[in-house]
Formats: structure tokens, sequence, C-alpha cells
């Protein structure tokens, strides 16, 4: 789906120069010379050996050997879109960044989605965090926000990301587990740098397995600054706030999915843009004055911790569209280039230590990825705006710099290209007065590990702790090594006694000792997924069907879901058409086969009659019960009921039978509740 408006967007305009359709051209050498011959190299005689003088064998060889890049050290696993930010209000009094200052104005943007442990063909709905990445096009220069959809971070220091990574990647000595931290080095790391606390409280929660990317938060975790135009700096934190509320599966349900379909997060947002349902988050700033740096309970340079919503509440400033896919994921998705270090004047850095690491090791890495310094000339990372200086050569070097001149200072070229005053549009550092002596060690205001752990917990739900304690059960329970486990269990003794001894008694081992729990009492409703918004739109209803189903409440219900914005299925034992009662004919989408519970909201049982009525009743079951044990809405249609009947289901919350006339209403209502728990 491309969206109208695109034409009138600078990045779209300037990747326009660099799409190229091969559809109808002649086939041609990489030199541009007609190719006459595609399938038979050249031999001596007709069983003869290949001679190397068939340059078209050898340049189509040639490149196909050259076609891997590494793959990112971490967030391998990614899924991007194009889309667009456009401003509510101006944040001039905070910040000059010309992309937030006048309402209305759009900024062309590209949104990169990840898993972090996994490599790039691993299952997308493993237990993980999600990687979050903005790189707005704005008229000063690429902007990025480099995010995660947990607000906070494992560690404090960038010197401990690779221990970090060492740890949670696939165990060394067998390559196992792929895109999983459930195993020994991951937990070993957690109980040995206990900073980790608060983040693997998030790690261990329903945010670790969305149900779609764009049912996600986002958040920079950093503090940053902003600078307005007299100088005056706060203290920032973004968020971005998803239109369709936060969802994620539940943990039996994104296993099968992982089996099911690898791919359940990029399809489902590729389809949502096909379809033209544009994702939507609007953008949040929290926002600090310098002068209360020091007024709250915790550092609010430290990584590890929150600003809680109730005590700074989030400013909405703006909203992001994902409008539209991209038209080659290697030339965009993979090689783009993020780095939290691509800053447009009025955003600054704060001295948060992991951030300051981040600034050195992103383009580090793209200069292993993607092969030297030039990666900012390939078309999805090239500004919208001119971009000039004495930088030269390099491998795959695009631009022709003309002229005689690449230094600094000149008088050849009359000093061109000149530096930029602030008045300019010049970048100039926060002046921020930094005293200090150089010591490798860590501040004691960033020692609390466990106070925002306990305001965590306080925060969730009794269902969404229930998650957490089956999902520390899971892990924990695949570390094979018993004093890990204890280690672990003690360490969350300090977060909630509850907590870790519901975790022991899964594991196997002591319970914690009671008096080191937390004592913080505090807790932040913006914290739960329960509080977040409820929509019906774009959930996908599988409708379970056979021939001789009922015409009226078949066309009723999916009308209904259709209204509301959802997407409707008809499963069946085979494609082609199924009829009604009153000769309704209905084309079937998918089959029990190509399908599965696990890759729906929500199930309605339509019943009817099958070719094989045996292995239709069991399907039809199967999926049924899927649905059911999965928390998940249920329609029953009155010739569905007798299958129904024979199932786990129960008229219980979220199960809606066909017995009234506002039943399709109450299934769209069930639907939009995502979850129902109380079975
Ligand atoms: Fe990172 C990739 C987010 C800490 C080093 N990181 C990467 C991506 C995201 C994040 C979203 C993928 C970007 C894309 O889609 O291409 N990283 C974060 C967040 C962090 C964080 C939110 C903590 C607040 N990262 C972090 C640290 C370091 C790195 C402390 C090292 C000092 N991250 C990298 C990297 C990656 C990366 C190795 C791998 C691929 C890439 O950069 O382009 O440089």
């Amino acid at each position: 789906m491309h969206n109208e408006n695109e034409n009138q967007n600078k990045k779209h305009r300037q990747l326009e120069t660099f799409r190229a359709e091969d559809k109808n051209e002649s086939l041609t050498t990489n030199q541009g010379l007609k190719v006459s011959e595609d399938e038979h190299s050249l031999k001596a005689g007709e069983r003869g050996p290949t001679l190397m003088e068939d340059f078209h064998f050898r340049e189509k060889m040639t490149h196909f050997d050259h076609e891997r890049i590494p793959e990112r050290v971490v967030h391998a696993r990614g899924y991007a879109a194009h889309g667009e930010f456009e401003l509510y209000e101006s944040m001039s009094a905070y910040t000059k960044a010309d992309f937030l200052q006048t309402p209305g104005k759009k900024t062309p943007l590209f949104t990169r989605f990840s898993t972090v442990a996994g490599s790039k063909g691993s299952a997308e709905t493993v237990r993980d965090v999600r990687g979050f990445a903005v790189k707005f096009y704005t008229d000063e220069g690429n902007y990025d926000l480099v995010g995660n959809n947990m607000p906070v971070f494992f560690i404090q220091d960038a010197i401990k990301f690779p221990d970090l990574v060492h740890a949670v990647k696939p165990e060394p000595h067998n390559e196992m587990p792929q895109a999983a931290s459930a195993h020994d080095t991951f937990w070993d790391f957690v109980a040995n740098n206990q900073e980790s606390a608060h983040m693997v409280m998030w790690h261990m929660s329903d945010r670790a397995i969305p149900r779609s990317f764009r049912m996600m938060e986002g958040f920079g975790v950093h503090t940053y600054r902003f600078v307005n135009a007299e100088g005056k700096s706060h203290f920032v934190k973004f968020h971005w706030k998803p239109k369709l509320g936060v969802n994620s599966l539940v943990w039996d349900e994104a296993q099968k999915i992982s089996g099911k379909d690898p791919d359940f997060h990029r399809r489902d947002l590729w389809e949502a843009i096909e379809n033209g349902d544009f994702a939507e988050w609007q953008l949040g700033v929290q926002l600090i004055e310098e002068s209360q740096e020091f007024d709250f309970d915790f550092d609010i340079l430290d990584p590890t911790k929150i600003w809680p919503e109730e005590d700074v509440p989030v400013k909405i400033i703006g909203k992001m569209t994902l409008n539209r896919n991209v038209d080659n994921v290697f030339a965009e998705t993979e090689q783009v280039a993020f780095h939290p270090g691509h800053v447009v004047p009025g955003i600054d850095f704060s001295n948060d230590p992991l951030l300051q690491g981040r600034l050195f090791s992103y383009t580090d890495t793209q200069l292993i990825r993607l092969g030297g310094p030039n990666f900012h000339e390939l078309p999805i990372n090239r500004p919208v705006c001119p971009f000039h200086n004495n930088q030269r050569d390099g491998y795959g070097r695009q631009t022709i710099n003309t002229g005689q001149v690449a230094y600094h200072k000149n008088s050849l070229a009359d000093n061109t290209p000149s530096v930029s005053t602030e008045e300019e549009g010049g970048y100039v550092h926060y002046q921020e007065k930094v005293d200090g002596r150089k010591v490798a060690a860590r501040s004691d205001s960033f020692k609390d590990h466990f106070s925002q752990a306990k305001l965590f917990w306080n925060s969730m739900s009794i269902v969404e702790k229930k998650h957490i304690i089956d999902a520390f059960s899971f892990e924990v329970g695949k570390v094979k090594n018993k004093d890990i486990r204890q280690q672990v269990v003690d360490m969350f003794g300090h977060v909630d006694n509850g907590l870790a001894s519901a975790i022991a008694h899964a594991v196997g081992v002591h319970a914690p000792n009671a008096s080191e729990e937390s004592t913080v009492t505090k807790s932040s409703p913006a914290l739960s997924q329960e509080h977040k918004a409820k929509l019906p739109d774009t959930r996908k209803v599988g409708v379970l069907i056979g021939n001789q189903f009922d015409d009226k409440e078949v066309e009723t219900i999916v009308e209904e879901c259709l209204n509301a914005g959802m997407n409707v299925d008809l499963i069946s034992e085979k494609y082609g058409t199924v009829t009604g009662i009153n000769g309704l004919e209905a084309e079937v989408d998918e089959t029990f086969l190509t399908m599965h519970a696990v890759l729906y909201d929500a199930i309605v049982a339509a019943g009817g009659e099958a070719e094989n009525p045996q292995k239709f009743k069991m399907d039809t079951i199967d999926f049924l019960n899927e649905a059911y044990k999965h928390f998940k809405p249920i329609g029953i249609l009155s010739k569905g009921k007798e299958f129904a009947d024979d199932s786990d289901v129960k008229e219980t919350a979220g199960v809606i039978l066909a017995n009234n006339d506002s039943f399709a209403q109450e299934f769209v209502n069930a639907v939009a509740q995502h979850r129902h728990w109380d079975r």
C-alpha cells in the first residue's frame, strides 16, 4: 500500500531516484551487456568443462558468493516500515529542534522493530526485549531515537554490554538455546549483576511477548536533554504510546506461534500496512527542570530507573504513522544504520554511562556490518538535507566530490565547506559544567537495585503477577545448575518475598529470607497493561465453518466484525466454497491445515457439515480448546454448539453464544477486551 501523500515526502522523493524496476527489461550483466544465455555455462563441448572466459557465469556466481553481510550482533531479527511524524504542539519552550517547532509539521521517518538475542532467521514471538528504533529524516539532518519496548535496561554502564550479550546469546560450547534467555549463562549473569533486577522484572512480564509490534510502547530509555533557543536545558525521556493499546500473547501461545508462523510479527505489520490499517503511536515526553535533578529518590541518570508517570507526567507532543512497507528488505531494513549519537540542534545527551558508551558502539558496529565508512551514502541512510564535508574515499564511495580542496582551513575554496554558528544552525554541545576526578567507579546513587523492581511488581494486576511467576518458573526451571537457581531466588527475595518463594517452590530450591524484601509499597498504575486502551481494530477472527452453516448468524457476526475494523478468515477443511442452509455461498480463506488457533485473536464456531465429519469435528474442537486455554474470545453460533459442547469451552467470561439479537456486538466487545482471564 503506497500512501497518496508520499510524493510530498522528501525521503520518498529521494528514494525514488534509487528504485529500479527490472520487470519487462532485458537481462544484462552489471556492465550493461545484454545476455543471450542464462541456463547453460560456456563449455568446451556439450559434455566438457566450463570455460574461464564465461564472464557472465563468473560475475553471476561472484556476486552470489558475496551476497551476505554480517548480521547485527544484537537486534539481528528485525522488520521496518516507512512513515511520518506529525507534531501536535510547538516544543520551542524546551527545544530548538526544527522538527519540533511548528504544529502540523510532518517529518518522514523509518522505524525498525527487532528482537535482541536471536539470529536473523529466528522466530519472532520469543520472550525478549523488542528494539524500537526510529530514524527521523529532519531538515537539519537525521535524528535517531534508538529505543526499546521496555523503559529500563539490564546494566548501568556500557562497559558491561559485551558481558550481558555473551550471557544471553546461545552458549558458546553448544550454541543453544537460540533466541532465548532460559539458560544457565543468562541467569548466572543476572544473579551476579544485580543491577539487572528491575529490567528482569520487565523481561519476565507480558511486555516480553507482545501480540504485535503495533501494540507495544516504545521508550528512549535514557535521559536525554532538550535545549531551547535561549540555551536553557531540560532533562527529557521519550515515550511512544500505541493507539491500539498494549497487548501481549500468553507464553504457551507465543511458543506455539514460533513454530506455526516464525514471521508472526512482521506479517502482522506488513499486512496491516498493505490493508491501509496504518500503525500509529503518539510521542510523549517527560520533562525535568535542571534545578530538579536531585529531587527524586533515584538518580535520574540511571538507566535502570523509570520516572514514574504519576510523578512526572508524559506530555503528548505528536504522532507517528507507519504507512508504507519497504520495497526491498535488504536495501532498506538490513542496511539502515541507527545511532543514538545522530542528533539535531536542541537535542543533547546526559551523562548516563550507558548512553555515553552507546555513543561509541553504533558507528563502530556499522563499520564492520556495512563494510566501510560510506554507509551514510546508502539510500536509506541519506539525510534529506544537503551534506558536505572534507571526508573522502573509502570502500564503495559514491559521491563524486568535485574540486581540488578536501581540507579545512583553506583559501582555495574560500574556506568552504564552512562551519556554522549556533544561530546558523551549527550544532553546539550543551555546556554542562563537569568537575571530577578520573575514576573507574559507579556513583552511590546508582546502587539501589530493588526499589523500582518492587514498584513494578506492586503495579501489576493479579494476572500479570501470575504470568511473571510462571515466566520465572519456566526460565529458571530451564537452568541446569541448582546453585544458580538458588542465587536467582535469593536475589529476587530482595524484591518480593512472595514472588521469590513462588519461584523457589517451582524450581526446587529454598525460599529466600523473608526479612530481605524491599519495603517499597508505592505502585504506578501506568505500568500495568490492564489500564491501556482496549480496541477491536485490526484484530483477526477465525470462523470455523462447514456446509449447511446458518447464513443469517454468520453474516451478522462477520459484518459486525468487519464494521468494527476487524479481519475475518473463514476456515474450513479445504479451500473452495461452503454453502449455507439458505443457499449463501462463502469463499473459504484458510484451512485447518494452513492456520492454527494461535494465529487468531478470537475464534467463532459456526459449525456445519464436512466431507470428513469426524476430522472436521476434531479440528473444530482443537481450535476451540486452544483459544479457550489462551483466554481468547470465543463465539458459538447455533450450529457450532454441538462442537463446543464436546470441547473444554465453558460458558464463562468471553464466551458468547448466539442466543440473542446482540450477540455479534457482544462478541466485538469481547474481542476489544483482548483476553478473558476469568476462566
Ligand atoms: Fe543497542 C542495536 C537499542 C544498549 C550496542 N540497540 C540496537 C538496536 C536497538 C538498540 C533498537 C537495533 C537498531 C536497528 O534496528 O538497527 N541498545 C538499545 C537500547 C539500549 C541499548 C534501548 C539501552 C538503553 N546497545 C546498548 C549498549 C550498547 C549497544 C549499552 C553498547 C555499548 N546496539 C548496540 C550495537 C547495535 C545495537 C552493537 C547492534 C546493531 C547496531 O547497533 O546497529 O551497536
